[in-house]
């Protein structure tokens, strides 16, 4: 493997749009935050960008929404999340943002330099725009008909119902999701990056060169993109909010967020080490690890790569260990439902429970699929395991330490094995030595590879290592006759929990402090360095040093704690149910008298077509069984005039007739209204003659 001299660490910088939630920490920050925590621990060089990323569509739609400017609404979420992260411990060396002056001018550098090799294509082409709020509309925020299987509400770039991937422009019927409104066409300029040119290199770099070193989702994405071929990727925007497109041409444009976003780390590290970044970005002696979600391995994988490459002088990104997604209670995180743990809620519920979180949101951790996030699997995982398990141990140790040698750490002395007993009890020294050392390279060689999972259980390992030495030995009972093999024992069992605090470090970094603490272990913490270098066990307790008081280190979590969190998800389920559309009341009784004045019959839609100025309106001809009339009918956001023709309709034959926008409507179809608002014909289950009465 290829010795590197530093390695720059970044975390996908959230949108400021919202507060952070489990499922982002789960995500890219813990396994990013562990990892940093791991080298700095082996004392190499590392830089932990993140920040805020502030532009883009998402922010000015969410900006107005709440009714601010996009200043104000990316200040309170920057504020916000920077906050959570702090009180959670995620120890960026910077959490900047993309609206400072310094990625602006970053950004635009980039732009330029790119530009002025000749490599972006310049086209004007027709893109929809929404009148009424006067924007052009991303391909997300338009929704029509899919031309392949006629799902109503598929989007402008994918139908989620079957699939396709579309455009904008194949969409029947498209609306826009702002307004609400049927967006036009106009022609505006814009800036591609060519990234089919750059299909040859990625499939060398990433196809061929990284098969063996990066994850298989995250390899299998790339792989499968490249395999369906590169297209040239718009990379600016028409939008009054972002990173202005610096030229003279351009006015009204800005970078697109996807270009402007990752190269915010590099503009993050500037503003870190005004004079010395630039070895974190340019020297290939650099490794550079993006720790992202699964949704955005495109563009760190493929697209900001090329980027990079096309800019030149940078080095391009190592690994970018993505992980899949976590689920809460058996269901989709959801910001706009609420379905959701937010993380500065969790550290209000749970203060100094930052560890516990940590914890269970690692062994859970979506490394290879999606997992799944249950309060009462975090209730039984730490109880069961931090607290019954590595908690207990250290407990143990030092109220042994305590009770046979007053808090003095006893001396370690060779114990002759001159007894059946002492022979036991050096086996099982033997024997635990041997074993924990097994476990401390494990857990060594998963962290390096982004396993962090396994490399906390292997870490818990140690602890039951731990556990189980003391209860083969049994120490109080040995007390009864022999205390320099107590003493033996106890410094060993020492030992371990000093080994203990430092590899839980980038796990449980609360835990390493408070053991820490209890070991008062100031003047030698620094010998305990040698534990990940040198891989294994080290013995840096002094003897006769005095011991701080024991204290615990986690308590349990009670059903009560457990259930009102389980309780506040299910009233927010509850509150987004009643919020929806309800089932409408009955209307008052009417007789059969009142009903039998209705002409209720069947009609066969003979044309059909629009209605000009009116997205609503449909003008149907309905053959009746007496005559061929004409039906105006609300569904146009329903129906398409060709799903119309040859439907048998129901039809209120004898309505009085009215006239809209100038036409008389002879009738009324009728329909049902799904909970949702959706409209449905209602026809006879087989077909039947027109003119067919209903009763
Ligand atoms: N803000 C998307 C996200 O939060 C995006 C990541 C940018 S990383 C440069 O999922
Ligand atoms: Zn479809």
């Amino acid at each position: 493997m290829k010795k590197f001299k530093r390695t720059t660490v970044t975390a996908a910088l959230p949108y400021a749009n919202g507060p952070l939630h489990i499922g982002h920490i789960a995500g890219a920050y813990l396994p990013a935050d562990t990892y940093v925590r791991f080298l700095r621990q082996r004392g190499e060089d590392v830089v932990f960008i993140c920040g805020s990323d502030e532009h883009g569509v998402a922010i000015t739609l969410g900006a107005k929404k709440e009714g601010v400017s996009p200043r104000q609404f990316v200040d309170k979420y920057h504020h916000l999340m920077k906050q959570a992260f702090e009180d959670f411990g995620i120890g960026f060396d910077i959490y900047s943002r993309t609206s400072n002056p310094t990625h602006h001018e970053t950004a635009k550098e980039f732009f330029t330099n790119i530009y002025n090799k000749g490599i972006f294509l310049e086209e004007t082409s027709d893109q929809y725009y929404d009148e009424q709020e006067q924007i052009f509309l991303a391909d997300r925020y338009i929704i029509g008909t899919c031309p392949n299987c006629k799902h109503t509400n598929a989007y402008g770039d994918q139908c989620e119902k079957c699939g396709t991937s579309l455009s904008p422009k194949q969409l029947i019927n498209p609306r826009s999701t702002v307004s609400g409104k049927t967006p036009v066409l106009r022609p505006t300029k814009h800036w591609y990056f060519p990234l089919d040119k750059y299909e040859a290199w990625l499939k060398e770099w990433i196809v061929e060169g990284h098969k063996q070193d990066w994850k298989i989702n995250v390899y299998g994405q790339c792989k499968s993109w490249i395999d369906q071929g590169l297209q040239p990727r718009s990379i600016t925007r028409d939008l009054d909010w972002g990173v202005s497109v610096p030229l003279p041409d351009a006015a009204g444009k800005v970078l697109y967020v996807w270009f402007d976003a990752p190269i915010g780390y590099i503009s993050a590290t500037k503003e870190l080490k005004p004079a010395g970044w630039e070895k974190y970005w340019k020297d290939p002696e650099t490794r550079l690890i993006h720790f992202i979600g699964k949704d955005n391995i495109v563009f760190h994988c493929i697209i900001f790569p090329a980027i990079l490459k096309a800019a030149g002088d940078y080095i391009l990104p190592d690994n970018v260990p993505a992980n899949e997604f976590l689920n809460l209670e058996g269901d989709k995180i959801s910001t706009s439902r609420n379905h959701a743990v937010w993380l500065h809620e969790y550290l209000a519920d749970f203060p100094g429970r930052r560890d516990e979180l940590r914890y269970v949101l690692t062994s859970i951790s979506p490394e290879t699929k999606d997992a799944d996030f249950t309060w009462k699997d975090y209730q039984q995982k730490v109880n069961s395991e931090l607290v019954s398990i590595f908690g207990n141990f250290v407990n143990r140790v030092m109220v042994l330490t305590w009770k046979y040698f007053d808090g003095k750490v006893p001396a370690e002395h060779e114990l002759p094995a001159t007894d059946e007993r002492r022979k036991k009890i050096l086996d099982h020294y033997h024997k635990a030595h041997a074993d924990l050392n097994v476990s401390v390279k494990e857990m060594i060689r998963a962290l390096q590879d982004f396993r962090f999972r396994e490399a906390q259980f292997q870490l818990m390992n140690m602890a039951r290592i731990g556990n189980k030495f003391l209860a083969d030995t049994e120490p109080w009972k040995v007390a009864k006759e022999d205390m320099e093999a107590v003493g033996c024992i106890l410094n060993y069992a020492l030992t371990i929990v000093g080994n203990l605090a430092i590899a839980c470090d980038p796990f449980l970094p609360d835990a390493s402090r408070n053991i820490k603490r209890q070991l008062n272990s100031s003047s030698f913490d620094a010998s305990w360095k040698q534990f990940w270098i040198k891989e294994e066990l080290i013995n840096a307790i002094p003897q006769h040093h005095q011991l701080g008081q024991a204290e615990l280190l986690y308590k349990n979590i009670e059903n009560e704690e457990i259930e009102k969190q389980i309780e506040k998800l299910r009233r927010t389920k509850m509150e987004n149910e009643k919020s929806a559309p309800l089932v409408k009341a009955l209307k008052p009784e009417i007789t059969i008298d009142d009903f039998s004045k209705l002409d209720i019959r069947i009609g066969k839609v003979l044309s059909a077509e629009r209605m000009e100025k009116s997205n609503k309106l449909l003008k149907l001809k309905v053959d009746t069984g007496i005559d061929q009339r004409t039906v105006l009918s609300g569904i146009a956001q329903h129906y398409t005039p060709e799903e119309m023709v040859g439907k048998q309709v129901t039809l209120i034959a004898n309505l009085a007739p009215r006239k809209m926008m100038g036409i008389e409507s002879q009738g009324m179809i009728l329909m049902a209204e799904d909970l949702d608002g959706k409209l449905r014909l209602v026809f006879p289950s087989e077909i039947v003659t027109p003119g067919s009465t209903v009763s």
